[in-house]
């Protein structure tokens, strides 16, 4: 063609192209206003700046009307829209609904709710670390979640109207760890704090190990939190099996399943990797440790769950770091509900299979929450009767008022292990020792398989949350379970505190895995709930890594065949043992997949352990004079 037919060609098409062009009107206003007064309160999203230039995405939610009220507010990695937008409501209690932190408590007292995106994740700016350490030797920055907390207060009582100018921060787990960070220099618009589940020390008993044993069940929750800034479902973390407990045991070690998987594109799994002892990695993040450094200048409800299957270590943990520097009695409290982790904003009624009779958690909510926050959040609010320790004892289903924890009265009474399978208060006789074979190739479950994904919908099988009170008969009837009971109680037990692991143990091999459980066993049969007939109730259970031993810092080897002491502390327990009921210890060396498994063949860094390293193990539990295992139970009189 031409070039001159060509122009002659496009000249025609013109009029084509431009007829195509015209745009049918759209329906879709250019931008959507909700009419004025439709809703009970205002929401607005602003970029809070931190002092770094740092902007922070930040959901501030006012109820219509409000004059000085107070301001709560939750800091979170968790998506602060999401968790201020469970529904499109006129009212703020379906909005908040869900992770909420007690709705209840937030929408009938009033409040101003405001909910932030830590720096890094959803709509923050900034770099995201998980639990990111203070300023100083473990962040070369200027800032932290103290000074962000800091800026972002500064921020809101200055910029709210509405607000009488005084805060209060709360918070479950990761939420829960941020007021422990708030408490560092505080703004002084800061009046109250209340973590809930913190995450404390991810070393000792929290996320990321449990006194050197791995939970290996969180590698997913690293790949999402860390992989993309809006956790992007699309990139997140994959199944290979219904069965969790095939994809890890296919997979060899931790470190290999990460390796396989391309975790160490997250900074925090090549720490981990870096870091499987206790060195000052751990030990310079320790939340208590750091706020036991100064006399608390904000009051703090510390809340604790008794069955916390992922924070069982911190509350208490933090309690007993600061408490002593309280000398007037006026600025630590801790509650300990019958718990999952969470539970307490949720329905308090019932545990798995464990009913409490009344709900435990609205209790805490009305009785406690509500009147603590009031007293420093409300000018001229009556000081709130809440007990330093309000802590519910499970057994007996009482809540029990305490001027400490643990309570006055109590002391170590050794429940010894013995032969043929007993435990009691008598020195051992007898066999000097109880064995077991344990076989990496078939470690103990931790819950009957098949092992379902951490999650939160229990209809939908997703009963991870309750997987502290399962049953134990069928770890019981293993062979490689070594289980002692007692005689039938012919008076309750009531302990308080921290039962006191000693165990007398050898292997043949060079590292092993102790798991300790302290179980309540039920009569054979339960009058007004036939299904607990004879069931087998954890009341404490920790695991502790036998390379440990001598340091918590520096790995080293367990002489092979030789019977030596292991002490630890498992988490605290609230309990009385009923009359007519039988006290149970179960000794395993796996607690699968939960925890990565020990080789069993020691070596540098169990991460990098290769097939080859995983050896069965001869386990020996000793029980003679002069090598007694026993835990020491805090018995109160
Ligand atoms: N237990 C979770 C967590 C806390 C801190 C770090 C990592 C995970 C949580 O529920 O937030």
């Amino acid at each position: 063609m031409t070039s001159a037919k060509l122009l002659s060609f496009l000249l025609i098409l013109l009029p084509l192209r431009a007829q195509q062009t015209v745009a049918f009107p759209s329906e879709t206003p250019a931008k959507l206003t909700i009419p004025a007064n439709a809703f009970q309160y205002s929401r607005q999203h602003v970029m809070i700046p931190m002092r770094d230039g740092v902007k922070l995405f930040t959901v501030v939610l006012v109820p219509k009307g409000a004059k000085q009220a107070p301001i709560l507010l939750t800091r979170t990695p968790y998506d602060a829209k999401a968790l201020s937008n469970h529904t499109q409501s006129s009212r703020l209690g379906p909005i908040l609904q869900g992770y909420d932190n007690a709705t209840d408590v937030i929408v009938n007292g009033g409040y101003i709710r405001v909910l932030q995106d830590v720096r890094g994740k959803y709509g923050s700016e900034g770099d995201y670390v998980m639990n990111r350490p203070l300023r100083g030797k473990r962040n070369p920055t200027t800032v932290d979640h103290a000074t962000d907390t800091y800026d972002t207060i500064d921020w809101l009582v200055k910029n709210i109207p509405e607000t009488n100018g005084r805060v209060g921060i709360l918070g479950i787990s990761y939420d829960g760890f941020l007021p422990l960070m708030a408490l560092v220099d505080p703004h002084p618009a800061l009046k109250v704090s209340v973590p809930m589940n913190p995450m404390v020390d991810g070393w000792k008993g929290d996320d990321w190990f449990h006194n050197g044993a791995f939970r290996q069940i969180n590698m997913p929750y690293i790949w999402n939190q860390e992989g993309t800034r809006d956790n992007d479902s699309i990139l997140g973390w994959w199944s290979t099996h219904f069965d969790a407990y095939d994809m890890y045991l296919q997979a060899g070690s931790a470190g290999e399943l990460g390796r396989k998987r391309g975790l160490e594109q997250t900074g925090f799994w090549r720490k981990i990797v870096e870091h499987p002892g206790y060195d000052a990695f751990w030990q310079d993040q320790a939340v208590d440790q750091i706020l036991a450094a100064k006399p608390l200048a904000v009051p703090v409800l510390l809340v604790h769950s008794l069955w916390d299957q992922e924070d069982i270590y911190g509350a208490p943990a933090v309690y007993k770091a600061i408490k002593p520097k309280d000398v007037n009695n006026d600025k630590v409290f801790m509650v300990m509900g019958p718990w999952y982790h969470g539970q307490m904003i949720d329905d308090g009624s019932t545990l798995g299979a464990l009913k409490f009779n009344s709900d435990t958690a609205l209790h805490f909510r009305e009785e406690i929450l509500a009147p603590f926050l009031d007293q420093y959040l409300r000018e001229g609010a009556p000081k709130a009767d809440v007990a330093t320790v309000t802590a519910f004892e499970t057994g007996t289903n009482k809540w029990r008022r305490l001027p400490s924890w643990p309570p006055a009265g109590t002391a170590e009474k050794r429940l010894y292990l013995q032969a043929e399978g007993k435990v009691g208060f008598g020195e051992p006789s007898g066999e000097r020792f109880t064995e077991y074979v344990s076989d990496p190739a078939k470690p103990v479950p931790f819950r009957s398989r098949p092992i379902r994904p951490m999650g939160y919908d229990v209809a939908k099988g997703l009963t991870w949350p309750l997987w502290l009170v399962d049953d134990q008969r069928e770890a019981s009837g293993r062979p490689d379970v070594a289980t002692f009971v007692s005689e039938v109680l012919d008076a309750p037990l009531r302990i308080a505190g921290e039962p006191m692991v000693n165990l007398v143990a050898s292997t043949t091999g060079t590292d092993a895995d102790w798991v300790v459980k302290l179980i309540d066993v039920y009569p054979d049969e339960v009058a007004d709930q036939p299904t607990m007939g004879g069931y087998q109730l954890m009341v404490a259970a920790d695991i502790f890594r036998g390379r440990y031993r001598e340091s918590s810092e520096f790995a080293k080897a367990i002489e092979a065949n030789k019977a030596l002491p292991y002490r630890f502390a498992l988490p605290n327990a609230n309990h009385v043992f009923r009359k007519g009921h039988r006290v149970m210890v179960q000794v395993q060396s796996a607690w699968f997949p939960l925890y990565d498994r020990n080789p069993q063949t020691f070596v540098s860094n169990i991460f990098l352990a290769k097939p080859g390293d995983y050896k069965k193990a001869t386990q020996r539990i000793h029980h003679a004079a002069g090598e007694a295992s026993f835990i020491g139970l805090p018995v109160l009189r």
